[in-house]
């Protein structure tokens, strides 16, 4: 039963029109909690995942969280009950999962995780993780604009000593957001020009474009002339940024530097058009990886690899108008 699953899953369009109906009725089913709509990277990573299983012909059960994790918790226990074949997700927040996911091992469904990280009492607790690498995101921005400060040679906008910057952070507790601080502080901390940096601010901006921009006023309210670096942990956050410093009387990515972290169409727009200087890509293509990886586990197999990170570059302004044409999200 469980190889003919495959077989129907992985086959062809043709081959599922031609089942009996007893067989389609036997469709592998996957329940799928997702976090919400917070930014331009999570609406690409949606479609990627309803595409994805529409084409290996997979009955999925789609359920969006609105940023909750207790709406995440309630789906899930959801799908426990409709005895799903496996339960995947993006945590929001990397800890509190621990309960459901035992749940759900009681229930004998295998959980895969998608995106996000998370920590929980017992690895078991999860097959397989399909995601993207924070840690080295993070790493990547303070190592860009490293090299860019000393490229162009930038002085303090303020006649100081120390180029000032700021960060607007992603959801609090998400791996994203915590592991993109830890991969920039400890980049920053080993660099040997760490002395010539000072944190102004550090805060969230919740993933979106609209706290992006209502968190970049307070900055600017603050420390006005002072700010020489913005270092923004999503696209979106960056792309509000950018109105609130056009808004404030100054040039974002002249007056102030701009990197971003997910690489969307919107922010290689801003590059192309001047107002950016660089994002690190966060590929939010996972969905064909994930649901093969999916029908692997329901028919009794195990993933290549328990974690896969998905490649990863980096773009800046200089070969934005180039690449735009080959970008996918
Ligand atoms: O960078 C951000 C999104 O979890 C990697 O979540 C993802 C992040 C992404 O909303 O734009």
């Amino acid at each position: 039963m469980r190889v003919s699953k495959t077989l129907i899953a992985v086959g062809l369009g043709a081959a599922i029109a031609a089942t009996s109906f007893a067989q389609a009725a036997d469709k592998v089913t996957i329940g799928f909690s997702q976090i919400g709509a917070e930014s331009e990277w999570r609406t690409a990573n949606t479609n990627d995942v309803k595409a994805a299983a529409e084409a290996l012909g997979i009955d999925l059960k789609f359920s969006d969280a609105q940023q909750k994790q207790e709406n995440q918790i309630k789906a899930i226990r959801t799908f426990i009950a409709q005895k799903v074949d496996l339960i995947g997700f993006v945590p929001i927040v990397e800890t509190g999962w621990d309960n459901i996911l035992r749940e759900a091992k009681r229930a004998g469904i295998p959980v895969m995780i998608m995106d996000r990280d998370l920590k929980v009492s017992d690895d078991s607790l999860y097959v397989a993780k399909i995601g993207t690498d924070s840690v080295a995101e993070g790493r990547k921005q303070f190592a860009w604009m490293d090299e860019y400060i000393t490229k162009i040679d930038r002085k303090p906008r303020n006649g100081g000593d120390k180029i000032n910057v700021v960060i607007l952070e992603g959801t609090v507790g998400a791996s994203a957001a915590v592991g993109r601080s830890k991969g920039f502080n400890e980049a920053l901390e080993a660099s040997p020009n760490k002395d010539r940096y000072n944190i102004l601010a550090s805060q969230t901006g919740d993933f979106t474009r609209a706290k992006g921009k209502e968190v970049m006023e307070s900055f600017l309210k603050s420390y006005g002339n002072d700010i020489d670096v913005l270092i923004s942990q999503n696209d979106d956050m960056a792309l509000g940024a950018i109105q609130a410093i056009e808004a404030a009387g100054l040039k974002p990515a002249q007056d102030i530097i701009i990197i971003g972290a997910d690489a969307v169409k919107g922010m290689f727009q801003a590059m192309i058009d001047g107002k950016a200087n660089a994002t690190i890509e966060c590929n939010p293509l996972q969905g064909k990886l994930f649901f093969e990886t999916a029908l692997k586990i329901i028919n009794g197999g195990q993933p290549d690899q328990k974690v896969v990170y998905v490649d990863e570059g980096v773009f800046s302004a200089e070969d934005a108008a180039e690449v735009f044409p080959t970008r996918k999200y």
